[in-house]
């Protein structure tokens, strides 16, 4: 049990940030599709004593002394993490999802050399080689998109600008693509040009360990992933391979080259998180996840919303404001945080907003259906969204719905003890 009575005591101004931020995520719909809510067992692994514990190294090859116990901890991550996606190789040590890109990127090829991956606009993320990442400054960096009619990868048009660009490495993976990748495509283009396949499954994890999408191990020299988003364990990253010779090379980027000490509290809250994801019951969540987002998107057509590709086979959707709203995504993002929908504005294919307003917003399930929503609750937050955004300038509309969201929520508390 986590409570914060000694800080509340000893630093009450901190305290009252981490209250007020319970107290958020308790009264809100979050619908962010990159978040969820941890268990209470994660949290407490998370904030263990195991933080106090400098381990540069791997387990049985450490460079400190007293390290038995943390071994133990990562060993049990990282077997659990095998067995997950039966891999023959993992790293659990990564920070983050961009510091296990950084290494992937670093142990596959040069400084220098040529990456293709999925433009940000077009749902890819900032380190498949976006120019302000690292990834776009030590790399020379291509991109492919996705069709502007259909929304969807066009693998013809990927195999076309491989075979021009001639890129070392391709990065397949998205964080804003509310459709199957088909991974083994990706690979066939990969060795057609004789570069290698890198997939960040950050977003779709949660589906590839449960057979609801195609593994991308058996495919790609290597797989990265954050722990924190439909994996629903604490913040972080890791790295899986098949190839053990691989394998070692990016055991000595991770550490020395770029990280140090790794966060053996993370890495045992990782370790409870695997284990989670083991159980029958992870896998009828994920199922859930799926028919929650197509319960909402359902809700959007069948009232004249238009969904980016018409649906999702995943977690997320994507939804043009632009045009069935008259709205820009940024209007619609703040318009839903009056009401205590907490969600992201994103580019949709083909956007002629600037960045910083964007066209539609991104809607995830994964946070709402660990609270407990099934597909009842979304059609109704469907419905919510859809009242919400055409009448974003009625204060009396919107004092509705937000206590019509207050009474829902109220039926769903957060599964926490008070902080
Ligand atoms: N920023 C994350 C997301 O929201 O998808 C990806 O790292």
């Amino acid at each position: 049990m986590i409570n914060n009575k000694e800080l509340q005591e000893f630093d009450p101004e901190l305290y009252q940030s981490i209250k007020a931020e319970r107290l958020r995520q308790e009264n809100n719909i979050e619908l962010i599709a990159s978040e969820n809510f941890v268990s209470n067992a994660v949290r407490e692994a998370q904030a263990s004593i195991m933080t106090n514990k400098y381990a540069e190294g791997y387990p049985g090859k450490r460079y400190y002394g007293g390290c038995v116990n943390v071994d133990v901890a990562e060993n049990l991550a990282r077997e659990r993490l095998k067995k997950l996606f039966n891999a023959n190789y993992v790293n659990v040590q990564p920070h983050s999802g961009s510091q296990a890109n950084m290494a992937a990127i670093r142990a596959l090829i040069n400084h220098g050399d040529r990456i293709l991956g999925m433009s940000l606009d077009a749902g890819g993320h900032l380190t498949h080689g976006y120019p302000l990442s690292f990834s776009g400054k030590d790399y020379q960096s291509f991109t492919y998109g996705v069709n502007t009619e259909t929304g969807l990868i066009d693998y013809q048009e990927v195999r076309k600008i491989a075979s021009e660009v001639k890129p070392q490495l391709i990065i397949a993976g998205a964080s804003a693509y509310p459709r199957a990748i088909d991974f083994k495509k990706f690979r066939e283009i990969a060795d057609e040009v004789g570069a290698y396949l890198m997939v960040d499954m950050a977003h779709i994890a949660g589906f590839c360990c449960t057979n609801l999408h195609q593994n991308p191990v058996p495919y790609a020299h290597v797989v990265t992933s954050t722990t924190h988003k439909t994996l629903r364990g604490p913040r972080g990253g890791i790295i899986l391979s098949n190839d053990v010779e691989l394998g070692k090379k990016i055991d000595k980027v991770v550490f020395p080259e770029t990280q140090g000490g790794p966060l053996e509290h993370i890495i045992a809250a990782k370790a409870v998180c695997f284990y989670e994801d083991l159980q029958p019951a992870y896998k009828e969540y994920m199922k859930q996840v799926k028919a929650n987002a197509q319960a909402i998107a359902n809700v959007f057509m069948e009232n004249g919303v238009k969904v980016i590709t018409n649906g999702t086979d995943n977690h997320l959707l994507l939804v043009d404001v632009k045009s069935s709203f008259g709205i820009t995504g940024l209007k619609a993002q703040t318009t839903l945080e009056e009401i205590n929908i907490t969600l992201n504005k994103n580019s949709i294919p083909g956007d002629t907003e600037r960045p910083a307003y964007c066209s539609g917003i991104r809607i995830g399930s994964p946070a709402m259906t660990t609270r407990g929503f099934k597909e009842e609750e979304f059609k109704q937050i469907g419905h919510y969204i859809i009242e919400a955004l055409r009448n974003v300038d009625s204060v009396e509309i919107k004092e509705k719905i937000k206590a019509s969201i207050s009474q829902l929520l109220n039926r769903f508390p957060l599964n926490y003890e008070l902080d």
